[in-house]
């Protein structure tokens, strides 16, 4: 996990996330600062996003950016699917460079923020233009201000608490699920982690059977949440992360909804099969020694989803 300290890069945090118990703990984000607050005022062509197809976090900001028709409001740079040394990297040209600042590590946009910063290397990473800072790296908040400054619905005032109830448990037995199957070191901690994904997986598909969405007949932020870690399930958690009691496939509900999600406008713009194998698939001395990806699975996310 890549951090910087006084604003020099590391490429291992030297207080690493799995603790001795062989559990996966994600760390808090770091930059909290708000769109509507502190002078960052909703201005279509003021924000960018610095992304990697592959991270499903960056994903819930690529998807409210598209689900609210943000396209041409925020732009975005997309690092190359594989980790390096210098953590997420850019090209100095072509589908993975980085058109804004023109930088070659995303660690360089934090030390365009703040020379001095000390805090995990992550994306997504929300930019302002116009200050030269970042707004805030948690996509979260991300997501919620996005829809908040730019006119969205994904969280109304009448569904919050329900939605809240949902993301608690998509986060940490879902979204965070399989990473802490895909990254347990112990078989324990692996056990666990299996354990709760699918409890989910068979809680939602039961849910799904009665509701359209969620929360009844409203896609909300929940939904959204929800759909990266579907994306990723079959091609990349089901075998890289040995999440594989089941493929999404299996559960003739939460494929449907999946693929509805995936046809809406503009959603399949943000999905890429085929870096999510390369990012998951990467050379890993304990998931991947030599970095072989696999061909498969054949999926057809085009089919009819058959909701509503
Ligand atoms: N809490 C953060 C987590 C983001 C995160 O962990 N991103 C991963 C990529 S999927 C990352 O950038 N990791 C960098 C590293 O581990 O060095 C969020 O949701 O925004």
């Amino acid at each position: 996990m890549g951090v910087m300290i006084d604003g020099q890069y590391f490429e291992e945090d030297p207080a690493p996330d799995s603790e001795t118990s062989g559990e996966f703990k994600r760390k808090a984000s770091s930059i909290r600062n708000w769109i509507g607050q502190s002078g960052f005022a909703a201005e279509a062509g003021r924000y960018h996003l610095f992304v990697a197809w592959n991270c499903p976090w960056a994903h819930r900001a690529l998807l409210t950016r598209a689900l609210l028709g943000l396209e041409d409001a925020i732009s975005v740079s997309y690092a190359k699917p594989r980790r390096t040394a210098q953590g997420w990297v850019f090209d100095a040209d072509g589908a993975f460079d980085d058109p804004l600042l023109g930088v070659m590590a995303v660690h360089e946009v934090y030390g365009r923020h703040r020379p001095a910063y000390t805090g995990r290397i992550t994306v997504p990473v929300l930019w302002d233009k116009q200050t030269g800072v970042i707004v805030n790296n948690e996509s979260a908040d991300i997501v919620r201000m996005l829809n908040a400054a730019f006119g969205g619905d994904l969280y109304p005032d009448d569904l919050a608490p329900q939605i809240d109830e949902w993301n608690e448990l998509i986060y940490s037995t879902f979204n965070n699920g399989v990473y802490r199957a895909g990254f347990a070191r112990t078989q324990e901690a692996y056990d666990k982690g299996v354990a709760d994904v699918f409890a989910t997986m068979n809680k939602v598909e039961a849910h799904l059977a009665g509701s359209r969405y969620l929360c009844g007949d409203r896609f909300s932020e929940a939904d959204l949440r929800m759909f990266p870690t579907l994306a990723r399930f079959d091609v990349a958690y089901h075998y890289a992360f040995k999440c594989n009691l089941h493929r999404l496939m299996d559960y003739p509900n939460l494929w449907g909804y999946a693929r509805e999600i995936y046809q809406m406008r503009g959603v399949a713009q943000t999905v890429n099969f085929d870096i999510y194998k390369q990012g998951y698939f990467s050379p890993s001395e304990l998931r991947n020694p030599l970095g072989i990806v696999p061909a498969g699975p054949v999926i057809d996310w085009d089919a009819p989803h058959g909701r509503g």
